[in-house]
């Protein structure tokens, strides 16, 4: 693969992470692009991310260029988990997506719960909006899905699955060790609480592991994030 990627991300978004992630853990060469989400930039929701000027976006092929004034030859894509499926398709020797059909079933089924059951519920239950049931509901579901023995999410190998899953795990534990959110007082801690009981062990067991990778720890500004929630989600 020798076209160029640029990535364009905010260090604290849990989406641009995901896409981070995969690069590292398939060892691809990628220029990262830092663009301000909360003051886009002009160029970036004209000529990058036309379709809702989001991060993570990603600019392949086409000349390599100042990220600030990309080439209209180069092809955008955005939605991180589309993109995660893009680098697994760009690198298949990465083990990104397994090989075996079936694998590779799983780990998109692994996926599209982690959407429907761990985003909306847990990023809902930290703006307040969201129930502390829905949340342990959603962690039940994806736990149901983790195989006894294994390391991954799926199979022996890293997959996008982990990948996806990963910078929200990193963020459940910041909010059940802090209690910050904007939930009522006490539901971080006790979610906590419920996630060290037996019932939960294999979901821990994985989530510690998930956090312990060399990749996490290089794509995650952990700092960064807690100053982030407590600026932005403030009880009132
Ligand atoms: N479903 C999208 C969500 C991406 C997203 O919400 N990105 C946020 C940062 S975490 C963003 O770019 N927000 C700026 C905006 O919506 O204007 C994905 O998975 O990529």
């Amino acid at each position: 693969m020798s076209e160029q990627l640029t990535l364009y991300l905010h260090k604290l978004s849990p989406f641009s992470q995901k896409v981070e992630l995969a690069l590292i853990e398939a060892n691809a060469p990628y220029r990262g692009h830092q663009v301000d989400v909360f003051n886009k930039p002009e160029w970036f929701t004209s000529k990058v991310a036309p379709f809702g000027g989001k991060v993570p976006t990603v600019t392949y092929g086409g000349p390599s260029v100042d990220p600030q004034d990309p080439s209209p030859l180069s092809t955008k894509i955005t939605e991180s988990n589309v993109i995660l499926e893009f680098l697994a398709d760009l690198y298949p020797d990465s083990g990104l997506l397994p090989k075996d059909p079936v694998l590779r079933a799983k780990v998109r089924f692994f996926v599209d719960a982690n959407t429907k059951h761990v985003e909306g519920p847990f990023y809902d239950f930290l703006r307040g909006r969201g129930s502390y049931e829905n949340v342990l509901k959603g962690i039940e579901f994806v736990q149901g899905l983790l195989e006894e023995g294994r390391d991954f999410a799926v199979g022996n190998h890293y997959t996008i699955a982990d990948a996806c899953i990963s910078p929200h795990l990193a963020r459940l534990r910041i909010v059940t060790e802090t209690d910050i959110g904007q939930f009522p007082v006490g539901m971080g801690s006790k979610l906590g609480e419920e996630l060290k009981g037996p019932k939960f062990t294999k979901f821990t067991k994985y989530v510690d592991r998930m956090l312990e990778r060399p990749s996490l720890k290089q794509s995650y500004d952990k700092e960064g994030v807690v100053t982030y929630f407590k600026t932005f989600f403030v009880r009132v």
